[in-house]
Protein backbone atom coordinates (compact mmCIF):
# COMPACT_ATOMS: atom_id res chain seq x y z
CA UNK A 1 0.00 0.00 0.00
CA UNK A 2 1.36 3.24 -0.87
CA UNK A 3 1.98 5.98 1.97
CA UNK A 4 1.20 9.79 1.88
CA UNK A 5 4.28 11.79 3.02
CA UNK A 6 4.35 12.10 6.63
CA UNK A 7 2.81 16.11 6.52
CA UNK A 8 0.25 15.10 4.41
CA UNK A 9 -3.23 15.12 6.76
CA UNK A 10 -7.08 14.69 6.32
CA UNK A 11 -9.85 14.03 8.60
CA UNK A 12 -13.15 12.21 7.18
CA UNK A 13 -15.77 14.48 7.47
CA UNK A 14 -19.73 13.30 6.55
CA UNK A 15 -22.46 15.15 4.63
CA UNK A 16 -25.50 15.73 6.51
CA UNK A 17 -26.93 12.96 4.90
CA UNK A 18 -24.47 10.88 6.19
CA UNK A 19 -23.32 8.55 3.24
CA UNK A 20 -20.48 10.87 1.14
CA UNK A 21 -17.67 12.07 2.67
CA UNK A 22 -15.20 14.68 2.34
CA UNK A 23 -11.26 14.86 3.54
CA UNK A 24 -10.44 18.16 4.99
CA UNK A 25 -6.58 19.26 5.64
CA UNK A 26 -7.37 19.21 9.30
CA UNK A 27 -4.61 17.34 11.45
CA UNK A 28 -5.55 13.48 10.96
CA UNK A 29 -2.91 11.16 9.13
CA UNK A 30 -4.38 8.93 6.28
CA UNK A 31 -3.34 5.52 8.42
CA UNK A 32 -5.49 6.94 10.78
CA UNK A 33 -8.80 7.67 8.44
CA UNK A 34 -10.21 3.86 8.58
CA UNK A 35 -9.94 4.63 12.40
CA UNK A 36 -11.84 7.61 12.33
CA UNK A 37 -14.45 6.56 10.12
CA UNK A 38 -15.37 3.62 11.90
CA UNK A 39 -15.63 6.05 15.51
CA UNK A 40 -17.53 8.52 13.03
CA UNK A 41 -20.14 6.34 11.52
CA UNK A 42 -20.20 3.01 14.24
CA UNK A 43 -18.87 1.06 11.10
CA UNK A 44 -18.62 -2.62 12.89
CA UNK A 45 -14.56 -3.54 12.61
CA UNK A 46 -13.92 -5.32 9.53
CA UNK A 47 -16.07 -2.81 7.54
CA UNK A 48 -14.46 -1.28 4.29
CA UNK A 49 -15.33 2.11 3.32
CA UNK A 50 -14.81 4.47 0.01
CA UNK A 51 -14.95 7.80 -0.63
CA UNK A 52 -17.95 8.29 -2.98
CA UNK A 53 -16.63 11.78 -4.42
CA UNK A 54 -14.86 13.60 -2.04
CA UNK A 55 -16.09 17.26 -2.58
CA UNK A 56 -12.79 19.00 -2.51
CA UNK A 57 -9.86 18.62 -4.59
CA UNK A 58 -7.36 15.70 -3.49
CA UNK A 59 -3.21 14.97 -4.18
CA UNK A 60 -3.67 12.25 -6.82
CA UNK A 61 -1.82 10.21 -4.43
CA UNK A 62 -4.08 11.04 -1.72
CA UNK A 63 -7.00 9.73 -3.55
CA UNK A 64 -4.88 6.40 -4.51
CA UNK A 65 -4.37 5.77 -1.46
CA UNK A 66 -7.83 6.36 -0.29
CA UNK A 67 -9.26 4.19 -2.89
CA UNK A 68 -7.02 1.15 -1.77
CA UNK A 69 -8.23 1.74 1.82
CA UNK A 70 -11.67 2.61 1.34
CA UNK A 71 -12.48 -0.40 -1.08
CA UNK A 72 -16.20 -0.57 -0.52
CA UNK A 73 -18.28 2.68 -0.67
CA UNK A 74 -21.35 1.19 -2.40
CA UNK A 75 -21.38 -1.61 0.49
CA UNK A 76 -21.34 1.30 2.86
CA UNK A 77 -24.00 3.42 1.28
CA UNK A 78 -26.36 0.33 1.31
CA UNK A 79 -25.79 -0.53 4.79
CA UNK A 80 -26.54 2.72 5.97
CA UNK A 81 -29.51 2.80 4.14
CA UNK A 82 -30.33 -0.77 5.04
CA UNK A 83 -30.02 0.62 8.91
CA UNK A 84 -26.94 -2.03 9.62
CA UNK A 85 -24.95 0.73 10.63
CA UNK A 86 -25.74 4.28 11.49
CA UNK A 87 -24.14 7.80 10.61
CA UNK A 88 -22.98 10.05 13.42
CA UNK A 89 -26.11 11.90 13.13
CA UNK A 90 -28.32 9.00 13.02
CA UNK A 91 -26.26 7.91 16.23
CA UNK A 92 -26.54 10.98 18.10
CA UNK A 93 -31.07 11.36 17.09
CA UNK A 94 -31.64 7.82 18.36
CA UNK A 95 -33.71 7.01 21.02
CA UNK A 96 -32.24 6.02 24.30
CA UNK A 97 -29.73 3.36 24.66
CA UNK A 98 -29.16 3.60 20.81
CA UNK A 99 -25.48 4.83 21.43
CA UNK A 100 -24.49 8.42 22.23
CA UNK A 101 -26.75 9.48 25.21
CA UNK A 102 -24.50 8.69 27.83
CA UNK A 103 -26.24 5.83 29.04
CA UNK A 104 -25.49 2.03 27.59
CA UNK A 105 -22.03 1.01 26.92
CA UNK A 106 -21.51 3.55 23.77
CA UNK A 107 -18.41 1.71 23.13
CA UNK A 108 -15.84 2.81 19.94
CA UNK A 109 -15.33 0.53 17.42
CA UNK A 110 -12.63 -1.81 17.54
CA UNK A 111 -9.19 -0.32 16.32
CA UNK A 112 -8.48 -2.17 12.67
CA UNK A 113 -4.69 -2.29 12.30
CA UNK A 114 -3.31 -3.76 8.95
CA UNK A 115 -0.72 -5.79 11.15
CA UNK A 116 0.87 -6.49 8.16
CA UNK A 117 2.45 -3.25 7.40
CA UNK A 118 4.34 -3.46 10.29
CA UNK A 119 5.87 -6.62 10.15
CA UNK A 120 5.35 -10.41 8.86
CA UNK A 121 2.01 -12.28 10.96
CA UNK A 122 -0.07 -15.69 10.77
CA UNK A 123 -3.80 -15.91 11.33
CA UNK A 124 -5.54 -18.44 13.60
CA UNK A 125 -9.31 -18.81 14.37
CA UNK A 126 -9.84 -18.75 17.91
CA UNK A 127 -10.78 -22.28 19.39
CA UNK A 128 -14.09 -23.23 20.60
CA UNK A 129 -13.39 -22.90 24.16
CA UNK A 130 -11.50 -19.37 24.15
CA UNK A 131 -14.92 -18.25 22.14
CA UNK A 132 -17.36 -19.06 24.88
CA UNK A 133 -15.60 -17.85 27.90
CA UNK A 134 -14.48 -14.39 26.39
CA UNK A 135 -17.97 -13.99 25.52
CA UNK A 136 -18.77 -14.33 29.19
CA UNK A 137 -15.26 -12.70 30.71
CA UNK A 138 -16.35 -9.84 28.61
CA UNK A 139 -19.68 -9.76 29.96
CA UNK A 140 -19.00 -10.22 33.45
CA UNK A 141 -16.01 -7.62 33.34
CA UNK A 142 -18.28 -4.82 31.90
CA UNK A 143 -21.11 -5.28 34.17
CA UNK A 144 -19.62 -6.35 37.53
CA UNK A 145 -18.72 -3.58 39.62
CA UNK A 146 -15.81 -5.56 40.75
CA UNK A 147 -13.08 -4.94 43.38
CA UNK A 148 -10.38 -6.97 44.39
CA UNK A 149 -9.03 -6.78 47.96
CA UNK A 150 -5.30 -8.52 48.48
CA UNK A 151 -3.90 -10.24 51.09
CA UNK A 152 -1.46 -12.56 52.41
CA UNK A 153 -2.13 -15.64 54.45
CA UNK A 154 0.44 -17.64 56.32
CA UNK A 155 0.28 -21.24 55.46
CA UNK A 156 3.46 -22.36 57.06
CA UNK A 157 2.02 -24.80 59.50
CA UNK A 158 -0.60 -25.68 56.99
CA UNK A 159 1.88 -26.32 54.01
CA UNK A 160 4.30 -28.73 56.28
CA UNK A 161 0.68 -30.71 57.80
CA UNK A 162 0.00 -30.90 54.14
CA UNK A 163 3.63 -32.14 52.92
CA UNK A 164 2.89 -34.66 56.14
CA UNK A 165 -0.35 -36.14 54.93
CA UNK A 166 0.89 -36.89 51.80
CA UNK A 167 4.28 -38.45 53.27
CA UNK A 168 1.71 -40.92 55.08
CA UNK A 169 -0.43 -41.58 52.30
CA UNK A 170 1.99 -42.39 49.72
CA UNK A 171 0.35 -45.58 48.84
CA UNK A 172 -2.97 -44.75 48.38
CA UNK A 173 -1.90 -42.68 45.07
CA UNK A 174 -4.12 -39.44 46.14
CA UNK A 175 -2.48 -36.47 46.45
CA UNK A 176 -3.78 -33.45 48.77
CA UNK A 177 -3.28 -30.27 47.45
CA UNK A 178 -3.05 -26.60 49.11
CA UNK A 179 -6.02 -25.83 46.73
CA UNK A 180 -7.99 -28.83 48.57
CA UNK A 181 -7.45 -27.17 51.84
CA UNK A 182 -8.59 -23.82 50.01
CA UNK A 183 -11.94 -25.26 48.89
CA UNK A 184 -12.44 -25.92 52.57
CA UNK A 185 -11.48 -23.12 54.08
CA UNK A 186 -13.83 -21.31 51.64
CA UNK A 187 -16.68 -22.70 52.46
CA UNK A 188 -15.93 -22.05 56.06
CA UNK A 189 -15.78 -18.34 54.70
CA UNK A 190 -18.90 -18.34 52.65
CA UNK A 191 -20.64 -20.24 55.77
CA UNK A 192 -19.82 -17.25 57.63
CA UNK A 193 -20.59 -14.33 55.35
CA UNK A 194 -23.28 -16.16 53.09
CA UNK A 195 -23.85 -12.58 50.88
CA UNK A 196 -20.15 -14.70 48.96
CA UNK A 197 -22.56 -17.48 48.80
CA UNK A 198 -25.75 -15.72 47.36
CA UNK A 199 -26.44 -14.35 43.73
CA UNK A 200 -28.16 -11.11 42.78
CA UNK A 201 -31.60 -11.76 40.87
CA UNK A 202 -33.15 -8.37 39.84
CA UNK A 203 -33.42 -6.15 42.93
CA UNK A 204 -33.20 -9.88 45.18
CA UNK A 205 -30.49 -11.96 46.58
CA UNK A 206 -30.46 -15.13 46.21
CA UNK A 207 -29.22 -17.25 49.32
CA UNK A 208 -27.46 -20.68 48.32
CA UNK A 209 -27.58 -23.28 51.09
CA UNK A 210 -25.28 -25.58 49.31
CA UNK A 211 -21.49 -25.24 48.45
CA UNK A 212 -20.27 -25.93 45.20
CA UNK A 213 -16.60 -24.37 44.17
CA UNK A 214 -15.81 -24.36 40.70
CA UNK A 215 -12.07 -23.90 40.25
CA UNK A 216 -10.31 -22.86 36.98
CA UNK A 217 -8.27 -25.52 35.31
CA UNK A 218 -5.89 -24.45 33.01
CA UNK A 219 -6.01 -26.70 29.99
CA UNK A 220 -4.58 -26.93 25.81
CA UNK A 221 -7.96 -26.15 24.76
CA UNK A 222 -7.85 -22.74 27.12
CA UNK A 223 -9.60 -21.96 30.49
CA UNK A 224 -12.40 -24.16 31.81
CA UNK A 225 -14.24 -23.80 35.36
CA UNK A 226 -15.06 -27.60 36.62
CA UNK A 227 -16.79 -27.64 39.99
CA UNK A 228 -16.24 -29.67 42.99
CA UNK A 229 -20.20 -30.26 44.78
CA UNK A 230 -21.26 -30.42 48.18
CA UNK A 231 -17.71 -29.21 48.99
CA UNK A 232 -18.97 -29.14 52.73
CA UNK A 233 -19.61 -32.53 52.79
CA UNK A 234 -16.35 -33.77 51.86
CA UNK A 235 -13.33 -34.25 53.47
CA UNK A 236 -9.69 -33.03 52.13
CA UNK A 237 -9.14 -36.43 50.67
CA UNK A 238 -12.21 -36.78 48.80
CA UNK A 239 -11.87 -33.24 47.82
CA UNK A 240 -8.31 -34.05 46.71
CA UNK A 241 -9.20 -37.08 44.69
CA UNK A 242 -12.44 -35.59 43.07
CA UNK A 243 -10.68 -32.09 42.09
CA UNK A 244 -7.92 -34.17 40.24
CA UNK A 245 -10.01 -36.57 38.48
CA UNK A 246 -12.37 -33.31 37.48
CA UNK A 247 -8.92 -31.62 36.19
CA UNK A 248 -8.29 -34.91 34.17
CA UNK A 249 -11.47 -34.76 32.71
CA UNK A 250 -11.01 -31.14 31.83
CA UNK A 251 -7.31 -32.02 30.52
CA UNK A 252 -8.88 -34.48 27.94
CA UNK A 253 -12.06 -32.68 27.24
CA UNK A 254 -14.50 -34.81 28.20
CA UNK A 255 -15.56 -32.21 30.90
CA UNK A 256 -20.02 -32.24 30.41
CA UNK A 257 -22.28 -29.34 31.04
CA UNK A 258 -23.48 -30.87 34.73
CA UNK A 259 -19.31 -30.81 35.49
CA UNK A 260 -19.42 -26.76 35.01
CA UNK A 261 -22.71 -25.79 36.33
CA UNK A 262 -24.00 -25.09 39.67
CA UNK A 263 -20.82 -23.27 41.43
CA UNK A 264 -21.32 -20.71 44.26
CA UNK A 265 -18.01 -19.37 44.75
CA UNK A 266 -14.73 -19.58 41.83
CA UNK A 267 -11.40 -20.30 43.12
CA UNK A 268 -8.35 -19.38 40.44
CA UNK A 269 -5.41 -20.69 41.22
CA UNK A 270 -2.09 -19.67 39.76
CA UNK A 271 -0.07 -21.24 42.79
CA UNK A 272 1.53 -24.11 40.40
CA UNK A 273 3.02 -21.75 38.28
CA UNK A 274 3.81 -17.90 39.91
CA UNK A 275 3.01 -14.42 40.07
CA UNK A 276 2.07 -12.25 42.85
CA UNK A 277 -1.46 -11.76 42.88
CA UNK A 278 -4.19 -10.88 40.37
CA UNK A 279 -7.45 -9.47 39.83
CA UNK A 280 -10.03 -12.25 38.73
CA UNK A 281 -12.96 -11.88 36.90
CA UNK A 282 -16.42 -12.62 38.78
CA UNK A 283 -17.77 -15.81 37.23
CA UNK A 284 -21.12 -14.24 37.16
CA UNK A 285 -24.00 -15.17 38.81
CA UNK A 286 -21.15 -15.99 41.47
CA UNK A 287 -20.89 -12.53 43.67
CA UNK A 288 -16.64 -13.41 43.93
CA UNK A 289 -13.79 -15.49 43.34
CA UNK A 290 -10.63 -16.10 44.79
CA UNK A 291 -7.51 -15.90 43.18
CA UNK A 292 -4.60 -17.40 44.60
CA UNK A 293 -0.75 -17.13 43.59
CA UNK A 294 2.47 -18.82 44.23
CA UNK A 295 3.38 -19.04 48.21
CA UNK A 296 6.52 -17.68 49.09
CA UNK A 297 9.50 -17.52 52.65
CA UNK A 298 8.72 -13.99 53.68
CA UNK A 299 10.29 -11.69 56.90
CA UNK A 300 7.23 -11.72 59.33
CA UNK A 301 7.11 -9.61 62.75
CA UNK A 302 6.20 -11.39 64.97
CA UNK A 303 6.10 -8.97 67.51
CA UNK A 304 9.81 -9.19 68.56
CA UNK A 305 11.49 -10.17 65.64
CA UNK A 306 11.15 -11.11 62.20
CA UNK A 307 10.57 -14.54 61.40
CA UNK A 308 10.34 -16.60 58.18
CA UNK A 309 6.73 -17.83 56.97
CA UNK A 310 5.03 -19.39 54.02
CA UNK A 311 2.98 -16.70 52.74
CA UNK A 312 0.13 -17.10 50.39
CA UNK A 313 -1.17 -14.19 48.33
CA UNK A 314 -4.98 -14.15 48.40
CA UNK A 315 -6.67 -11.77 46.01
CA UNK A 316 -10.27 -11.76 46.83
CA UNK A 317 -12.63 -10.06 43.85
CA UNK A 318 -16.55 -9.21 44.32
CA UNK A 319 -19.07 -7.66 43.27
CA UNK A 320 -19.55 -4.14 44.57
CA UNK A 321 -23.55 -4.42 44.27
CA UNK A 322 -23.79 -7.40 46.80
CA UNK A 323 -20.39 -7.07 48.90
CA UNK A 324 -18.54 -4.28 50.81
CA UNK A 325 -15.19 -3.32 50.60
CA UNK A 326 -15.21 -4.39 54.94
CA UNK A 327 -16.75 -7.45 54.36
CA UNK A 328 -14.33 -8.44 51.53
CA UNK A 329 -11.65 -7.30 53.96
CA UNK A 330 -13.41 -9.33 56.49
CA UNK A 331 -13.55 -12.33 54.47
CA UNK A 332 -10.09 -12.29 53.57
CA UNK A 333 -8.80 -11.66 56.61
CA UNK A 334 -10.85 -14.94 58.11
CA UNK A 335 -9.54 -17.13 55.64
CA UNK A 336 -5.91 -15.76 56.83
CA UNK A 337 -7.21 -16.79 60.28
CA UNK A 338 -8.18 -20.53 59.17
CA UNK A 339 -5.29 -20.83 56.76
CA UNK A 340 -2.98 -20.15 59.48
CA UNK A 341 -4.41 -22.18 61.57
CA UNK A 342 -6.83 -24.34 60.63
CA UNK A 343 -7.93 -25.84 63.65
CA UNK A 344 -10.35 -22.69 63.47
CA UNK A 345 -12.17 -24.67 60.71
CA UNK A 346 -13.92 -26.45 63.28
CA UNK A 347 -15.06 -23.24 65.61
N1 LIG B 1 2.11 -21.76 45.99
C1 LIG B 1 3.20 -22.50 45.73
N2 LIG B 1 3.13 -23.70 45.13
C2 LIG B 1 1.92 -24.16 44.78
C3 LIG B 1 0.75 -23.43 45.03
C4 LIG B 1 0.89 -22.18 45.68
N3 LIG B 1 -0.19 -21.40 45.92
N4 LIG B 1 -0.29 -24.13 44.55
C5 LIG B 1 0.19 -25.25 44.04
N5 LIG B 1 1.53 -25.27 44.17
C6 LIG B 1 2.43 -26.33 43.75
C7 LIG B 1 1.89 -27.67 44.13
O1 LIG B 1 2.22 -28.01 45.44
C8 LIG B 1 2.57 -28.53 43.11
O2 LIG B 1 3.91 -28.78 43.53
P1 LIG B 1 4.47 -30.27 43.67
O3 LIG B 1 4.23 -30.91 42.34
O4 LIG B 1 5.91 -30.07 44.01
O5 LIG B 1 3.69 -30.91 44.76
C9 LIG B 1 2.65 -27.68 41.88
O6 LIG B 1 2.50 -26.35 42.34
C10 LIG B 1 1.60 -27.94 40.85
O7 LIG B 1 0.31 -27.88 41.43
P2 LIG B 1 -0.94 -28.19 40.50
O8 LIG B 1 -1.21 -26.99 39.65
O9 LIG B 1 -0.75 -29.46 39.77
O10 LIG B 1 -2.11 -28.48 41.51
P3 LIG B 1 -3.14 -27.51 42.12
O11 LIG B 1 -4.01 -28.35 42.96
O12 LIG B 1 -2.50 -26.36 42.78
O13 LIG B 1 -4.00 -26.95 40.88
C11 LIG B 1 -5.36 -26.91 38.94
C12 LIG B 1 -4.84 -27.75 40.09
C13 LIG B 1 -6.25 -27.75 38.07
C14 LIG B 1 -6.13 -25.73 39.47
C15 LIG B 1 -4.14 -26.39 38.14
O14 LIG B 1 -3.48 -27.45 37.55
C16 LIG B 1 -4.46 -25.34 37.11
O15 LIG B 1 -4.99 -25.63 36.03
N6 LIG B 1 -4.11 -24.08 37.42
C17 LIG B 1 -4.29 -22.96 36.52
C18 LIG B 1 -5.63 -22.27 36.76
C19 LIG B 1 -5.75 -21.04 35.90
O16 LIG B 1 -5.42 -21.02 34.72
N7 LIG B 1 -6.24 -19.97 36.50
C20 LIG B 1 -6.31 -18.72 35.84
C21 LIG B 1 -7.71 -18.40 35.53
S1 LIG B 1 -7.85 -16.78 34.97
O17 LIG B 1 -7.26 -16.86 33.50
Amino acid sequence: MRQLGRSSRYELLVHKDGVAANLRDVGVGVAQVLPVLTVAYSVPPGSTVLLEEPEIHLHPLAQAVLAELFADVQAFTQRVMTGSVQTKAQAAKAPAGGGGTGVGLDLLPWPKVDFSKFGPVERKELGRIKKISGANLTRNAVVIPAVTNHDDADITDLEAFRVQLNKENEKSGIKVTMLAFLIKACVAALKKFPDFNSSLDGDSLVYKQYFHIGFAADTPNGLVVPVLKDADKKGIFQISQEMSELAKKARDGKLGPADMSGACFTISSLGGIGGRYFTPIINAPEVAILGLSKSAMKPVWDGQQFVPRLMLPLSLSYDHRVIDGALAARFNAYLGLVLADYRRILL
